[in-house]
């Protein structure tokens, strides 16, 4: 009899340090019919990579099962990157009112991509030492095929993990676990394997347990959440920080408040994270500075020293302009004067973005006019 192979790739992950594996067979899944109208209603913004099409015309994201007609199934693995700091919404933040924000899954050691990844690549490598040492590929179609992803691939993870019993899509769009809470990171593995045959496949849908509450979409801040599980990125401080160039719309700045690097408040406020537990994985530790970082020494950081500061490290994806901008923004937003030199140098500042939103700034601290 074949051993019981889901649960044996389980132990897989768990090997490589992932905390949670599930398997979903490649579907059509209806979660994925609601993605054409999201693109089509722009709700994605400037990401215009979400706008990839196959040769056919279709969003590669919607399926899977045409992008990729050889994989079966997709082993999601997740990577609980939690750490002892307090949440943005705690009490103890008051006293950091004139410090800027940073999101906890970015304040890491080694960008999650790469960490990720590197786990992922050891699944594999250990799922075919295991599938050798069966001595037969029982469920592969074709040649045995496996390809690993953290972000970039044609899918939606969170849809995925949902299939393959991760957690549930929660009203904040985040997968979350009963015991584990948000702060996951996913990792996929697009396999040839197909696992329909095992009753034991994690085929099923985590139950939701949002139930009634509405917490994550009353604390928004920009009402970025639209309606429960959609949101609209455009809107969201994640999006304006980290993937928006140039300039901030207007009306967007004063609820961003101190955020300078993504955004957390809609897991920090969901009570199935009120006991999240702590990572074990050394490479998510937070980064001397990182932690409620000086907003005075982001706004005048010099290219060396941000390429130093945030080798390895996600930041880079705002660049040095987008986090200047966002830097100077959370100057604003803490209504502390004590910004107001620093502003006054920054209007005149070679980085014309920069320098727009310091006037902003200087004129909503009532020391200046836009
Ligand atoms: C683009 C992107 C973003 C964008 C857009 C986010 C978004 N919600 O779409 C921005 C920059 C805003 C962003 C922010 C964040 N992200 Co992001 N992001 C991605 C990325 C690369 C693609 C996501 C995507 O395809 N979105 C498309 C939309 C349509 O999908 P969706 O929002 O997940 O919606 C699905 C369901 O909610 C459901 N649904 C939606 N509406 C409805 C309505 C009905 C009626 C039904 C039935 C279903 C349904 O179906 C949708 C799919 O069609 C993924 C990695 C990946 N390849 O999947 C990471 C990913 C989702 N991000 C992640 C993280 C950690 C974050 C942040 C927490 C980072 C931060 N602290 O700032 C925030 C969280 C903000 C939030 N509330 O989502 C993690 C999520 C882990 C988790 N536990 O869920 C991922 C999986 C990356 C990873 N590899 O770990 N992200
Ligand atoms: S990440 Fe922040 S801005 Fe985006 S939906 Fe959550 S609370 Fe709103
Ligand atoms: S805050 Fe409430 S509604 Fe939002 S994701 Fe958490 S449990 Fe669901």
């Amino acid at each position: 009899m074949l051993p019981d192979l889901p649960t044996r790739i389980q132990e897989c992950a768990r090997d490589a340090g992932f905390d949670l594996c599930g398997i979903a067979p490649v579907r059509d899944f209806r979660e994925l019919q609601v993605f054409p109208a999201w693109i089509a209603t722009g709700k994605h913004g400037e990401m215009k990579y979400m706008e990839a099409c196959d040769e056919t015309g279709d969003l590669k994201r919607a399926s899977l099962a045409r992008v990729a007609p050889w994989a079966r199934s997709v082993i999601v693995c997740a990577i609980n990157y939690n750490t002892r700091h307090p949440y943005s919404t705690a009490q103890t933040q008051i006293e950091n009112a004139d410090r800027g924000w940073i999101s906890r899954y970015a304040w890491s050691h080694e960008d999650y991509h790469e960490a990720v990844l590197r786990r992922l690549q050891q699944v594999e490598a250990n799922v075919g030492a295991l599938l050798d040492a069966l001595g037969n590929w029982p469920l592969a179609t074709g040649n045995l095929h496996f390809r690993s992803y953290v972000d970039t691939g044609p899918l939606i993870e969170r849809v995925y993990a949902k299939y393959a019993g991760i957690g549930w899509i929660g009203k904040n769009t985040c997968i979350i676990n009963q015991k584990l809470g948000s702060w996951l990171f996913l990792g996929v593995i697009l396999t040839s394997l197909d696992f329909a045959v095992y009753q034991q496949t994690a085929s099923l849908p985590a139950p939701d347990r949002c139930g009634t509450c509405t917490r994550c979409i009353a604390a928004c801040p920009t009402q970025a959440i639209v309606a429960p599980g959609e949101l609209d990125a455009r809107l969201c401080i994640s999006y304006l920080t980290i993937e928006k160039r140039g300039e901030i719309p207007g009306d967007l700045r004063p609820a961003m408040g101190r955020h300078v690097f993504g955004c957390d408040i809609c897991q920090d406020v969901c009570p199935w994270n009120r006991k999240a537990p702590v990572t074990s994985a050394p490479e998510f530790e937070a980064r001397e500075g990182l932690v409620n970082p000086a907003l005075e020494w982001l706004a005048e950081m010099q290219p060396d020293e941000f390429r130093q500061v945030f080798r390895g490290s996600p930041v880079r994806r705002a660049k040095l302009s987008g986090l200047r901008r966002n830097a100077v923004i959370a100057m604003a937003n803490s209504g502390n004067k004590k910004f107001v030199p620093t502003l006054k140098k920054l209007c005149e500042d070679s980085d014309a973005v920069v320098a727009e939103h310091a006037r902003w700034a200087m004129a909503t601290l009532g020391s200046g006019s836009v």
